[in-house]
């Protein structure tokens, strides 16, 4: 396994500057949003993330030959969807969390009323972005239905009911474990991001060959992401990960290493990053962004 080290993600500063500045711009309500409530919106939205969806989104876009601007809305779209989840995640209804992204939850920071209308209002906020702003029309649907189902009661929604209810699952044996967890993080993590994928690739116009490559792409990758993040509760470091480590074990939670150690865990997220890889060879040198934020994804420590 790679050492850990902080990876320079060469692409990121530019596109994530761009990014930011879409999620501010359609957050800002020209003063027609209470304002305890729009200060709890972009404190959880512009707080300071990775913004990996985001960039799926355009790096999708642009591996399909399409310019990243007509990507933007979608970009901003799954990134409200993903800050909504964080917030309602870390209320204490959920994991009950204190800190998130290095600072206080939304609902410490605020109060638990406002954390939850600040998730209620990203969610509506992502697709009335997506119906106005995508154009043309029927792409702006396809993006609507895509992310509805992503973030319902099938995945992302789904996988957090299933996630909650763990403690109760008794697997006999760790093939029936691990496909619990699979299970679990196809819905919970896994799907965002293949959804930041397939908008990306709705946007430019894509084949559907290209769709099912970079889909496929997203499934190894979110997949990967989440048995790192395994590794991370394990042995990373709280501030560098910006919030609490260790509470898997703490709740007995089933995770990777849990189930298959450290050692065979961190070979599994290289198998699974090296999977996603070799699913956009098809599109050579337009993919290499593509393979650069899986690397980095292999490396993170936060
Ligand atoms: C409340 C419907 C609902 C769902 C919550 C997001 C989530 C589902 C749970 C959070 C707990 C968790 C560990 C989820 C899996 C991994 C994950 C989504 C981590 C956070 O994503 P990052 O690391 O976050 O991309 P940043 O802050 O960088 O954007």
């Amino acid at each position: 396994m790679t050492t850990k080290t902080t990876a320079p993600f060469e692409l990121s500063q530019q596109l994530r500057e761009q990014i930011d500045a879409a999620l501010r711009q359609y957050v800002d309500f020209e003063n027609d949003c209470p304002e305890r409530l729009r200060e709890a919106i972009v404190y959880s939205l512009l707080a300071p993330g990775k913004r990996l969806r985001p960039q799926l989104v355009l790096l999708a876009t642009q591996a399909c030959g399409g310019p990243i601007e007509p990507a933007l809305p979608a970009a901003a779209a799954v990134e409200m969807i993903h800050a909504y989840s964080l917030v309602h995640d870390d209320l204490p209804a959920m994991d009950d969390d204190d800190l998130r992204r290095g600072r206080p939850t939304c609902h410490k920071k605020f109060d638990e009323a406002t954390a939850i209308l600040v998730g209620d209002a990203l969610q509506a906020r992502a697709f009335e972005v997506l119906a106005t702003e995508i154009a043309p029309s029927k792409r702006a649907a396809r993006c609507c239905a895509e992310l509805a189902q992503a973030a319902g009661a099938t995945a992302l929604v789904g996988g957090q009911a299933d996630d909650l209810s763990s403690q109760f699952f008794r697997p006999t044996d760790d093939t029936q474990a691990i496909e619990r967890l699979e299970l679990i993080h196809r819905r919970k993590t896994g799907a965002l991001f293949r959804v930041s994928l397939r908008l990306g690739a709705i946007v430019a116009g894509a084949s559907g060959e290209q769709l099912e490559v970079l889909d496929t792409y997203g499934q190894h990758l979110g997949l990967a992401f989440q048995v790192v993040d395994d590794l991370l509760d394990v042995s990373g470091n709280e501030s560098e990960v910006g919030k609490r480590v260790g509470k898997d074990s703490e709740r007995g939670k089933t995770t990777y290493p849990a189930i298959l150690g450290i050692e065979a865990s961190h070979q599994r997220a290289e198998m699974l990053i090296d999977q996603a890889c070799q699913a956009v060879e098809v599109f050579g040198k337009a993919a290499e962004p593509l393979r650069e934020l899986a690397q980095f994804v292999r490396r993170r420590n936060n």
